[in-house]
């Protein structure tokens, strides 16, 4: 299940279809299933300039275990929801359906909206059970005011969440799952062969119980592209063994004179998000490479996973999917990463 939670991407107004799928990229990415083909000489293919309106239809309902998802078909609702990927200068209308018995809302971070797309009681702009409503997203590109002063464009790793269910704050909502990634791309950025999203939601990594934490699989070569979201009520620290990202909005380096920091951990608190892209196993090679929260309780407590980087042919060096390290937690799993 681990793996197929955390690669769900769909293009819209594209060429592929959309059966079964359950995410929207509009930006070209790889699609989920594709094997991405990595290729030294090849530059990585960017995001095109954005401007379009976008539709989507998104459902919330209750999963067969009482836990909550977004998700673009009944029936086939995630934790996390589907990654939507838009591109700065795009508008997107979101028919958002209420399939569960409580009211219940979509409301997000970082995009233009006005209160009506607010996703929240105070200002009504919630769902009863069954009913629908379409939400607005709008963005926009960098630029100069008239004053002459600067203003920043929309792109960044944002989310989306309830805000309704048990509290006026959502914490119901998020505390079962209501929640998704966001990636707003400015034109000319780099576009993944693959996507991973991680969010630390109380105590769980994507609302899976202690040690059951996702795995996620790539190959050597491959631009992967990592979301983090924290949600609940902890602090916590992202980390990955064998890769570092720039600690800024792309999580990449422009060039020899940008001064972003590297980082390979990162502190989150509650509704914050960041992301970066990497490339798998660069400089350290195919493995079983760990990512866990850095809090230590936390992390032994079971906030921690594997980033398996595969060779070409498939296989990933010093790990054995046959015997997990469940009994003694991911802890175990140190031996595969290191
Ligand atoms: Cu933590």
């Amino acid at each position: 299940m681990g793996r197929r939670s955390f690669n769900r991407r769909l293009l819209v107004g594209g060429a592929v279809a959309a059966t079964g799928v359950t995410s929207l990229s509009l930006t070209g990415a790889a699609t989920a299933g594709q094997t991405a083909v990595p290729s030294a000489a090849a530059p990585p293919r960017t995001a095109p300039a954005g401007g379009q309106v976008r539709h989507l239809k998104l459902y919330a309902e209750k999963l067969p275990d009482g836990q909550m998802g977004y998700g673009l078909e009944k029936g086939k609702a995630t934790i996390p929801g589907p990654l939507i990927e838009i591109t700065e200068g795009d508008t997107l209308h979101i028919e958002f359906e209420n399939a569960t018995d409580v009211d219940a809302s979509l409301h997000v971070h970082g995009v233009d909206y006005d209160v009506a797309s607010d996703g929240t009681r105070l200002n009504r702009s919630h769902v009863a059970p069954g009913g629908t409503r379409t939400y607005t997203w709008r963005t926009h590109t960098p630029g100069r005011r008239k004053d002459g002063t600067w203003q920043a464009g929309s792109a960044g790793y944002w989310h989306y969440h309830d805000h309704v269910v048990g509290t006026d704050h959502g914490t119901g909502g998020i505390r079962k799952g209501l929640y998704g990634p966001l990636v707003v791309r400015r034109k000319g950025d780099l576009l993944p062969d693959r996507q991973f999203t991680v969010v630390f939601n109380d105590m769980t990594v994507n609302n899976r119980p202690g040690h059951q934490s996702p795995d996620f699989r790539c190959t050597v070569g491959e631009r992967i592209e990592i979301i983090s979201i924290t949600h609940g009520e902890f602090y916590h620290t992202f980390h990955v063994h064998g890769h570092r990202w720039a600690d800024n909005r792309t999580g990449m380096l422009t060039g020899p004179d940008d001064p972003s920091r590297i980082v390979d951990n990162k502190i989150t608190g509650p509704a914050d998000s960041f992301g970066f892209q990497v490339i798998a196993g660069e400089h350290v090679g195919a493995g079983a490479w760990m990512y866990h929260c850095h809090v230590q309780s936390h992390s032994d407590m079971g906030m921690a996973g594997l980033l398996l980087v595969a060779k070409p042919d498939g296989t990933v060096p010093g790990y054995d999917p046959h015997h997990p390290p469940a009994a003694a937690g991911r802890s175990g799993g140190a031996h595969a990463g290191h």
